[in-house]
């Protein structure tokens, strides 16, 4: 967001066919955005969700404070009701709405959640560089890494999050080469992170979600790494649906499982996995696909019969005991989670 106060985001449904900036010029439009997965992933709804509550603050006439405060927390209400299970985002708009309650009138305010907004999207270019240092450490020359949905450039602020460590192995001219998930239904593997990669230069292949499996089983793959959009405070990890599957069988196969995410997707309030709010998103995303004929023509097709009905969660609770390693911006957490996740909050206090 600029100070014209119009919020620009790549418009995420398009890719890989379409690149087009979707500019929203109002919280409302931007909440929208992020409901109807304009822009997706943990970190950039987080981002996106401040920059929304900037929006509403700039709209509010009210020279009045306290009502100015209460406005501006309907309108923050609006973004947390989205989506549910990123945690990025509910953090992200508690920090913006404390920024403005620090404040003694409205002006000040308005530039102070605007500030505090650009502050938690910086913050998370630099978290994805640590979590990309870090990570890289876990990948050897030669390796073939795994990765579910799209937790990269598009989904964060920047660099990404499970595809830094890759990223910085890459660069330091490490050989790697990724399997793609493709991630029904809503194919953030085969449309996003095939689309990032690409534009890297990086060697991969997109797999059939029901693929996974077997190149582990061949000793294919070497590694899983993963995003998070909450982790609770024993290490519990909600990801992507089918994260949970593939954790399931990289541990029957003696193959690492790592969790990249920063300290924003941490939930302490969350004991554990059970506790995360889990989206079910419409049917639709499962009865049908979308994609793009070679002239070019947007085509919708029913795959399933008339008729049919779908279920569709759109992420499941890995269990910590399934987790190599947890990489965050703040170094690398080993199990017991419990323990240094509590360990590296209380230093933060
Ligand atoms: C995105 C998803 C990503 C995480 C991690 O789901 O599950 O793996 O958000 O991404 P959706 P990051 O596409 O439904 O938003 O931590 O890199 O943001």
């Amino acid at each position: 967001m600029e100070e014209d106060g119009v919020v620009r985001m790549i418009d995420q449904r398009k890719l890989p066919h379409v690149f087009e900036i979707f500019e929203s010029r109002s919280y409302l439009d931007t909440a929208w955005a992020i409901k109807e997965m304009v822009v997706r992933g943990a970190g950039a709804i987080g981002a996106t969700a401040a920059f929304a509550v900037a929006q509403a603050a700039l709209s509010i006439n009210s020279n009045d404070f306290d009502e100015f405060v209460a406005k501006l927390e309907e309108a923050a209400n609006v973004v947390r009701n989205t989506r549910p299970t990123a945690v990025n985002l509910f953090h992200a708009v508690d920090r913006v709405l404390s920024a403005a309650r620090r404040c003694d009138n409205a002006e000040d305010a308005k530039v102070r959640v605007f500030e505090e907004a650009r502050r938690i999207a910086d913050e998370d270019v630099e978290a994805c560089r640590k979590i990309g240092e870090y990570g890289s450490e876990f990948i050897e020359d030669g390796d073939v890494v795994l990765t579910h949905c799209n937790a990269g450039a598009l989904a964060f602020v920047d660099f990404g999050t499970a595809l830094a460590p890759i990223r910085i192995a890459h660069y330091s001219g490490k050989k790697v080469v990724v399997f793609v998930d493709e991630t029904r239904p809503r194919l953030q593997g085969a449309r996003l992170t095939a689309w990032e990669l690409k534009m890297e230069g990086i060697e991969h292949y997109v797999i059939a979600d029901n693929a996974a499996g077997y190149f582990m089983k061949k000793g294919v793959i070497k590694k899983v790494i993963v995003g998070a959009d909450r982790i609770a405070a024993n290490g519990d990890v909600a990801n992507k649906i089918g994260t949970y599957k593939l954790a399931l069988a990289a541990k029957a196969n003696g193959i690492p499982f790592y969790v990249a995410a920063p300290t924003s997707t941490f939930d302490l309030n969350c004991p554990s996995g059970d506790k995360i709010p889990i989206e079910e998103r419409q049917e639709d995303e499962v009865l049908y696909v979308w994609g793009v004929t070679d002239e070019g023509k947007w085509v919708r097709v029913r795959i399933v019969p008339k008729d049919c009905k779908a279920r569709n969660p759109a992420f499941d609770v890995t269990p910590n005991e399934l987790v190599s390693a947890i990489i965050t911006e703040k170094g690398v957490f080993y199990p017991p989670f419990s323990d240094s996740i509590m360990k590296m909050f209380s230093k933060r206090c």
